[in-house]
């Protein structure tokens, strides 16, 4: 089986033993990088490879990397094609995670943006899940999130990744499965590397983007889904407490993708189990990503064959 032979890296796909970077990397010693994780998801019976909202990702990576004053030669689609092409080359038959990550390349001392070099590199992985199933048990962290006059967390940035480490590793080392992280209002952010839904009499509700939440391409998209299906969403601030009274609650991201929270700091939320909006929304969004569903089908790039257009 394929397996992570291969890496975009220094312009050109290569075999994954030579995308290797000096300890002088300026990207390694500040944190100094954008990021992105995308998933490709294995249809069986279409024997087809499907990137997900391929576009959206590679547009937020070129957001994140103007934030860090990044000239990248490339293009959302330049970087699409390049995917496409390293996924190829590595002949993958199953759910995939893809990280591109572009960092301040200069092997110098000096804390700073402006005057280095950058590159960009991409590679992929089989893909693992990331939370465990069925449901989550999560505790509101003791870490705040990044301001966004500290690190913006809306630009996906490597070294910010250090305040979702630490609120994770709090919520694992305590005997959680996942933080929900509070921004320096109190209010609820995000979990440690997804965006946060909760549902009250019947209304689907998440912070905004302006309570120093990553923009998530998952929040956007069960928002769209539940426009779709009349679900009334309203994107405002939350309060901790709602978190307790929710009859729902549940987590979206790339890696995560709809994963429901059951308890948080030990109470248990709604049934103590997966909730009915939660429900139709994870098996639609779990259809959908795998191109079985025609009206969302746009969102899907297939890698073995040419798009239908
Ligand atoms: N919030 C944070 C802090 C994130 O890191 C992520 C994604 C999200 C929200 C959800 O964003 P999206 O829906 O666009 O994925 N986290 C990455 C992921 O691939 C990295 C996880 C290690 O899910």
């Amino acid at each position: 089986m394929a397996k992570n032979r291969f890496a975009f890296f220094r312009g050109a796909i290569r075999p994954i033993e030579e995308a290797k970077i000096s300890v002088m990397t300026s990207g390694f010693n500040y944190g100094t990088g954008v990021f992105e994780g995308i998933r490709a998801f294995w249809n069986a019976e279409e024997q087809e490879l499907f990137v997900f909202r391929m576009r959206e990702h590679y547009l937020r990576l070129l957001r994140s990397a103007r934030v860090l004053l990044m000239d990248l030669p490339y293009s959302a689609d330049d970087l699409g094609q390049i995917t496409l092409e390293l996924l190829r080359r590595e002949g993958y038959r199953e759910d995939v995670y893809i990280r591109p990550i572009a960092y301040k390349s200069s092997e110098e001392i000096g804390v700073r943006l402006h005057n280095l070099e950058c590159d960009l590199a991409i590679f992929a992985v089989p893909f693992q899940a990331y939370l465990p199933e069925g449901g989550i048990r999560a505790m509101v962290s003791s870490w705040r999130r990044v301001e966004d006059n500290a690190i913006p967390a809306r630009a996906k940035i490597t070294g910010a990744y250090v305040n979702s480490a630490l609120a994770k590793t709090e919520a694992y080392l305590a005997g959680f499965d996942e933080a929900i992280v509070l921004n320096e209002d109190g209010q609820v952010a995000e979990g440690s590397a997804e965006n946060l839904f909760l549902v009250r009499e019947g209304t689907l509700i998440t912070p905004p983007i302006t309570a120093n939440i990553l923009e998530g391409i998952t929040r956007d998209t069960v928002i769209a889904l539940a426009r779709d299906l009349g679900i009334p969403v309203v994107e405002r601030p939350v309060d901790r407490t709602e978190l307790y009274l929710a009859e729902e609650v549940f987590l979206t991201g790339t890696a995560a993708g709809l994963a429901p929270v059951v308890e948080i700091d030990r109470r248990r939320i709604g049934a103590g189990k997966p909730g009915p909006i939660f429900t139709r929304l994870r098996d639609l969004y779990e259809r959908l990503v795998r191109g079985k569903e025609p009206r969302y089908r746009a969102w899907c790039t297939p890698v073995y064959s040419a798009p239908a257009r």
